[in-house]
């Protein structure tokens, strides 16, 4: 996860926040109004030295970064930067343009940071998150979401904590899912919902325990990730449907009112039903305007109006509303209802009986369908700790931390993704990684186990997780040249960690050896062949100064400029002619005509 080293002992991670707007940033005017000023939050946050360390900032290659001060317990040191909205919104002003703008920043710089936190007003934060939560497709990094009842320059605020809480989950931990972090807690964005307007817990997530807790300790429920199934690449989908609805059935509603929110153009419609999915089924006027927009294709989810518990099909008159084509929404908050169908009904490449397909199914986690067959009673770690006696619940997490990986990781050595399988089923987190940092993704593309490779990838493990020697999975496939694996880790997002002169280091040692094998291996990963060292020596001067032609061969049809000269002004010709390599010269030459044919103002001196 982190990019380098800040001069420090801890690794550095690169968070960036976007501040769309609301209370978390505000200042109180002369009136004492609490009021939005533009580029004022990241000049006030660098004065609070809770939230920026100049020292550390100081030692790293973007002093420009604001730098976290170290927080014990997490892992890595957070650097961060932020941009603001223009104008900066109060939330209840927000709409579809203004999440796609908020997904957009997050796609632009995707590959830039290990992780996003988004500011946000609270009072329309659920369906931002949401929103967010269904936009950004195959997310592999944690975006998270806050905002505040107070701002964070208040003596009393509950801003910083959010601010800060949500910095380190972003910067220090793989979730790859849009999160929200309020009032000590971490939540499953699009579980969440708006339940108080006063108190510092404002946010909650009725139907879904919180992912994490910050307390003394940063807790994190590894087993309640929702970590995607499938092995492709991050994406935004911006376009939404804007033609859904919410409608709240009420004692006494009027079929015209109805009618109303189900009349053209509206595609979807989300209906907040009584307990568990009750509607009033004996009034056929109701029934029929249901009847009617369900003939025209408008989808409609049923959802209850309880912030807690679910919709079944238990119910009779829920039971009324599935046979006329009404969907259960189960445990869906109106927001992530709401969301849920603006995204499916944008799809394009879905018809309308797949549309109603797939609000069925849980896409980010946002719903419960049905009770999952619970195998904590009689599992593994269950049986094991037993047998050993232990009963807290501390003992069995630390059981589980050792037990799990040294499984994990004899599942990978036999290639077997089915126990893999199975051992995620009992709950093993097959992203952890061990004391040196290392993960089973690592050990996969070691051992050139192509199978566990694609299912630890295509169950959301990290692919450009850093061990403690700063060595990615991406560097164990290198080393062992297999390309098959080199493809699909760059195909799920891997990139080479290494900067630039570390690269020509290593193309330099390579070149001494004669690796040319290895070197495409490190070009394939994404490696520069034409890299020069300190001394503006590329690997071309060194294999021509060694007479090494297999090299000279390998590398001259990637050199589109074979003249480039080092700091003495030195071409690698140069270097061949004083060693006298007859054999390379000839190379060159021929390369040289190669590149004089297809520009002919192109020549060595
Ligand atoms: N009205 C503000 C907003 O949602 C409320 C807040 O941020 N606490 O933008």
């Amino acid at each position: 996860m982190p990019a380098g080293k800040c001069g420090c002992t801890k690794y550095e991670t690169r968070v960036h926040v976007i501040y769309v707007g609301g209370t978390i940033g505000m200042i109180r005017n002369e009136s004492g109004v609490l009021t939005t000023v533009p580029k004022m939050l990241e000049k006030k946050l660098r004065d609070i030295p809770s939230c920026h360390d100049q020292t550390v900032a100081n030692k790293t290659d973007e002093k420009c970064l604001l730098a976290l001060p170290a927080v014990s317990g997490a892992p890595y040191r957070v650097l961060y930067d932020l941009v603001e909205f223009d104008p900066l919104l109060e939330s209840s002003c927000m709409g579809f343009s203004d999440w796609q703008r908020m997904a957009h920043e997050v796609g632009k710089k995707y590959n830039s940071y290990d992780g996003f936190v988004i500011l946000h007003g609270t009072d329309t934060l659920a369906y931002s998150a949401s929103m967010l939560a269904f936009m950004l497709e195959n997310l592999n990094k944690p975006v998270v979401v806050t905002g505040a009842q107070l701002p964070i320059f208040e003596a009393r605020s509950d801003g910083r904590d959010n601010f800060l809480g949500a910095l380190l989950v972003a910067g220090n931990y793989n979730i790859p899912e849009v999160l929200v972090f309020f009032g000590n807690k971490l939540f499953r964005g699009c579980r969440t919902t708006k339940l108080n307007s006063d108190s510092f817990h404002a946010i909650d997530s009725p139907n879904l325990p919180p992912l994490g807790r910050v307390g003394v300790n940063i807790e994190i429920n590894s087993r309640q990730i929702f970590r995607p199934c499938n092995v492709k690449p991050f994406s935004l989908h911006c376009a939404l449907e804007k033609n859904v609805a919410l409608l709240r059935i009420y004692p006494g509603i009027t079929a015209s009112v109805m009618q109303a929110f189900l009349k053209e153009p509206i595609k979807g419609v989300v209906l907040q039903t009584y307990g568990a999915g009750n509607f009033p089924v004996g009034r056929e006027d109701l029934m029929d305007a249901l009847r009617e927009a369900i003939h025209r294709c408008v989808i409609i989810v049923n959802i209850s109006q309880c912030s807690a518990g679910m919709v079944t099909n238990t119910s009779e008159t829920g039971n009324e509303l599935l046979k006329l084509g009404v969907i259960p929404g189960y445990d869906l908050t109106q927001e992530a209802a709401f969301a849920k169908l603006a995204y499916v009904l944008s799809k394009p490449e879905w018809d309308v009986p797949n549309k109603k397909k797939v609000m069925l199914l849980s896409l980010r986690g946002e719903l419960t369908t049905n009770k999952v067959a619970k195998i904590n009673d009689i599992d593994l770690i269950e049986g094991v700790a037993r047998t050993l006696h232990m009963s807290t619940a501390v003992e069995k997490q630390q059981m589980c931390s050792t037990f799990y990986p040294a499984l994990v990781a004899s599942a990978v050595t036999e290639g077997d993704t089915h126990k893999l399988s199975d051992l995620k089923q009992y709950g093993a987190n097959l992203c952890d990684t061990n004391c040196d940092g290392r993960s089973a993704l690592h050990l996969a593309c070691f051992l050139g186990k192509m199978n566990c490779v694609c299912f630890l990838v295509s169950s959301g493990c990290p692919v450009n997780v850093h061990d403690r020697f700063n060595r990615t999975p991406l560097h164990e496939a290198i080393d062992t040249d297999n390309h098959e694996i080199i493809k699909v880790l760059l195909k799920n997002g891997a990139t080479l960690n290494d900067q630039p002169l570390v690269q020509a280091e290593l193309l330099r040692a390579l070149t001494e050896r004669g690796k040319v094998k290895r070197m495409e291996s490190f070009r394939l990963a994404g490696a520069d062949l034409t890299l020069a060292d300190r001394t503006g020596r590329t690997a071309l001067h060194y294999a021509c100064q060694l007479g090494n032609h297999e090299v000279v061969d390998y590398l001259l049809p990637h050199y589109e400029n074979p003249y480039v000269k080092d700091e003495l002004g030195m071409a690698p010709i140069d270097y061949a002619k004083a060693a006298n390599h007859a054999h390379i010269i000839t190379l060159l030459r021929f390369r040289e005509n190669e590149l004089a044919e297809q520009d002919p103002c192109a020549c060595l001196n």
